[in-house]
């Protein structure tokens, strides 16, 4: 495993431009998981890490934004210090199993005036022949935004906006646009992503550490707030998405099975709209439908089961007739902070389910 990440380390170097690899070469890493499984996809590239996938279509093309994944210094904790990110590199390629690009850094956090570190989840959006990149980082006081930054091409370089969008918080923006054109941007995360922390509406430096820690309560859900028409400042307040049981009734905070914890995704399937989320602590990538993109939206199940790593993270697209997700685990380093970005078919049931997807053969 040391001599696979001094390669890693050695190409990184090496592809300093941009650098382009098959998926097949890209299996590098163990093929097997430590406890003996076999992986279900390999990674899409092996030149870098990457996490956090998301994934478009633009013009025919897929591109994936995603968390560029370094080794910092930093120890592992429940808050996520130890994923330090700097910057962001765009993975592009013409279908699934087609080459793969890594194009050069797109934002670097350095040119970005408010934020301090950890780039984490980005997402990106086209709109009016402009690309949008969104983005959250913490800035000097150590509390999470998102930025924005634009380019004229989908892979950047990227032009970042002096300051965060207004009234924006928290972590792992996700913007839908809807059939209509309007554009709304799902964000928030518990623990590290702060969201416990602005329960009151402000920020509490010294609230609750992880999540509101009430486990009888309707949980934390995620946020909503609807772009302008610049796509670079909310048109309203954000507000809260609302994820109810069976029984129509707010999940709980205790329901950590199937409460929001982070990395919330829009998708639109046969009308319907589809909310998914990872469950973090419990390691799920979850689901949700409604009739409107504010929701409210009803839990309908599993779409992928845990990952090698602790945490998981997708996007959900359609390509070629065929419907994709986007994942990550740990599989070329075994190291919670060093992941990689995954892709495999997702399927829909008769009904507008999903099938459940294992990561593992
Ligand atoms: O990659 C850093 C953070 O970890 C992301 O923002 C979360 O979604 C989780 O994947």
């Amino acid at each position: 495993m040391k001599l696979l990440r001094a390669a890693v380390l050695a190409s990184t170097i090496l592809c300093a431009a941009a650098c382009t690899s098959a998926p097949e070469q890209a299996a590098e890493g163990e093929a097997r998981s430590s406890d003996g499984r076999e992986y279900l996809s390999q990674p899409l590239v092996s030149e870098i890490y990457t996490a956090d996938p998301s994934a478009h279509v633009f013009d025919g093309r897929m591109y994936i934004y995603a968390s560029h994944d370094i080794d910092g210094p930093t120890p592992e904790d429940d808050l996520g210090s130890h994923f330090e990110m700097r910057d962001y590199r765009v993975l592009s390629m013409d279908r699934v199993g087609a080459p793969v690009t890594v194009h050069p850094v797109a934002l670097d956090v350095d040119q970005v005036p408010w934020a301090a570190r950890q780039m984490w989840a980005p997402d990106a959006a086209f709109k009016n022949g402009t690309y949008y990149l969104y983005f959250p980082a913490k800035d000097k006081q150590g509390v999470f935004r998102i930025g924005v930054a634009t380019s004229d091409s989908p892979t950047g370089p990227f032009t970042p906006d002096p300051q965060p969008i207004p009234g924006s918080f928290s972590i792992d923006p996700a913007v839908f646009t809807d059939d209509d054109g309007a554009s709304y941007m799902y964000f928030g995360g518990i623990w590290g992503g702060q969201l416990q922390r602005w329960a009151t509406g402000n920020y509490q430096a010294n609230g609750s550490k992880t999540d509101l820690e009430q486990p009888d309560q309707p949980a934390l859900m995620p946020k909503i707030a609807r772009m302008d028409g610049g796509m670079k400042t909310f048109s309203e307040a954000p507000r809260d998405v609302q994820i109810l049981d069976e029984a129509g009734k707010p999940i709980l905070g205790g329901d950590t099975d199937r409460r929001f914890f982070e990395a919330a995704w829009m998708h639109k399937y046969n009308g319907k709209y589809y909310l998914s989320y990872s469950t973090g602590d419990t390691h799920y990538l979850v689901y949700a439908t409604g009739d409107s993109p504010y929701g409210p939206f009803t839990y309908r199940g599993r779409i992928l089961e845990p990952v090698e790593g602790w945490t998981t993270h997708h996007s959900i697209v359609e390509q070629g007739g065929k419907w994709w997700l986007f994942y990550a685990d740990t599989q070329l380093s075994g190291q919670t902070r060093l992941r990689n970005v995954k892709v495999t078919e997702l399927t829909y049931n008769p009904d507008g389910t999903i099938r459940t997807i294992s990561p593992f053969k």
